[in-house]
């Protein structure tokens, strides 16, 4: 099916077709840029679920994908790869279309960094090592890393492809089968992409695409009795409703990426003001702010507090946000009504709980039929505001001034989320002596969100469990056999 010269699938993808919802119930699929229906997309639910998961574990246990040569597996996922690559025009539009993303950026980001990660991947399937035990010599214990068998992977809209690289590129190269739920807003990257995968010659029922809601598909995943571990990016409510899905089911293993509200802490020795200042803006406003690793809370000393959040402000003043087909845009549309609502509503929030609006805090552009909303400031906020505590997971900076640098440690730990935070100081010692302080999985000294796919990431806290990326990632999808052999007695 084609749409503006997209190839647009609207079928689940199951054991290797595209394939219908047994029910036959379709759902609207919208173009964030001006609320239009780019298409109605399969409403799979408990029945195509089990279907999906059955072919996953016929496949993983007849060994067609975790038989074969890791070199082989290596070959066909550098040729998926590949072929991501050579559609990245087509994949970047469509993602843009269904996300509501700037054009530039899933041109530079979200497609080029799936194809990397994949790559990435790839070239480690044949570098996975097992171990020998040093036990008595009449003994010979071998230590091998073993697939787990079907994932089941969960993942949200903020970057639909990218995300779900996450999960495809270390389960498929250490030989697991996959069922995967896209968010329903954003499945259509992932439904492109999964006939490339054959083509690459992923063969038939390793890697399977069920879109639906989260009730019904990602529900029955959580508790589908073939399924060996779930492997979920999204928010901590939700997280939650999957350990419990796997407690009453097999006690599958869940893999967590939560949530964040992550502390940008500049103090006042901060070397390169300018730089803080840039950092502090993109850290935020990057993707409209639905980002998990946002820097949404910027917590600054006081003596510096008005100088930087006026170069964040200038800087605010002149980002363009509008259509994001548009090369020129830098922030594009939020995902949906519902979620821009929700913004809305924190943001009117902070200003009754006695926040101080510096720029923003308005819906933008209401006449394209798309739902885009300003990039905000609040300054002089406290960190018991919701607007300090709850993942806004939109445009809106919250700042909080501390009156020195313990109290901004204090303030940046206060948090039920431990995803990231960011440290600014030319003190070396400072630098040493905090970052070891800041409860975080990811902690990032005179920069915000550094970040490569060498380099694990994931959370504490209602952040999550898991470590997404670099070869730590292949240790979530595998888990440790012990094979013991008696040589003498
Ligand atoms: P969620 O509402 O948690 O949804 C994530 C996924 O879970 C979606 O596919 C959703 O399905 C599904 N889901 C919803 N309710 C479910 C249920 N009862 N049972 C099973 N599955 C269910 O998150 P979101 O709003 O899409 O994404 C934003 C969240 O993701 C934020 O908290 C953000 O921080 C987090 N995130 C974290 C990271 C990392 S690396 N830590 C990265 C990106 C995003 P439907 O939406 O289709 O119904």
């Amino acid at each position: 099916m084609t749409s503006n010269n997209l190839t647009v699938r609207n079928l689940a993808f199951i054991n290797g077709n595209y394939t219908a919802a047994v029910t036959g119930k379709v759902y609207p699929v919208h173009n964030p840029a001006d609320g239009t229906v780019i298409t109605e997309v399969s409403a799979c639910d408990a029945i195509d679920v089990r279907c999906a998961a059955q072919h996953a574990r016929a496949a993983f246990d007849d060994g067609r994908w975790s038989s074969l040569r890791p070199s082989d597996k290596k070959k066909r996922m550098l040729a998926f790869a590949d072929l991501i690559e050579a559609n990245a025009a087509e994949l970047a539009a469509l993602e843009t279309r269904n996300t509501g993303k700037p054009i530039r950026d899933t041109e530079t980001v979200d497609i080029p960094k799936s194809v990397n990660m994949l790559r990435w991947y790839a070239e480690a399937a044949d570098k996975i090592y097992g171990g020998v035990a040093p036990t008595a010599p009449s003994v010979h214990a071998f230590i091998s890393r073993e697939p787990l068998g079907v994932i089941g992977a969960v993942i949200p809209w903020n970057f639909p492809l990218y995300l779900a690289a996450y999960k495809l590129g270390p389960a498929l190269v250490t030989g697991n089968s996959i069922v995967i739920k896209p968010a329903d807003q954003t499945p259509l990257s992932l439904l492109r992409v999964a006939e490339l995968a054959s083509l690459a010659g992923i063969p038939d029922g390793v890697l399977n695409v069920v879109p639906g809601s989260g009730e019904s598909v990602g529900q029955a995943l959580g508790l589908d009795p073939d399924v060996d571990a779930l492997a979920f990016t999204g928010s901590p409510q939700v997280a939650k409703r999957f350990l419990a899905y796997a407690a009453e089911s097999n006690m599958k293993k869940v893999m967590i990426e939560g949530g964040g509200k992550c502390a940008n802490i500049v103090l006042a020795d901060v070397e390169d003001l300018d730089r803080a200042a840039f950092d502090a803006a993109w850290g935020v406003f990057f993707n409209n702010g639905q980002v998990c690793s946002a820097g949404s809370r910027l917590v600054v000393e006081e003596s510096i507090a008005d100088q930087l959040i006026e170069k964040i402000r200038n800087l605010t003043a002149n980002i363009r946000v509008g259509d994001p087909s548009d090369p020129a845009t830098e922030i594009g549309a939020i995902i949906d009504e519902r979620h821009l609502n929700n913004i809305e509503r924190f943001v009117r929030g902070g200003e009754s709980d006695g926040a101080i609006l510096v720029c923003g805090g308005k819906r933008l552009l209401e006449h394209t039929g798309g739902w885009y909303f300003e990039p905000t400031i609040f300054d002089h906020a406290r960190n018991d505001m919701d607007i300090a505590r709850d993942e806004i997971f939109g445009p809106v900076l919250t700042v909080i001034r501390a009156g020195d640098a313990e109290e901004a440690i204090d303030i940046a730990n206060d948090s039920q989320f431990a995803l990231g935070a960011a440290l600014w100081t030319q003190d070396v010692t400072k630098a040493l002596k905090y970052a070891k302080q800041l409860r975080a999985g990811q902690v990032w000294v005179n920069n915000y969100d550094g970040s490569d796919l060498t380099v694990p990431w994931g959370g504490f806290r209602l952040s999550g469990t898991g470590r997404d990326k670099s070869l730590e990632a292949l240790n979530e999808y595998t888990g440790s056999k012990a094979t013991w052999i008696e040589v003498a007695r």
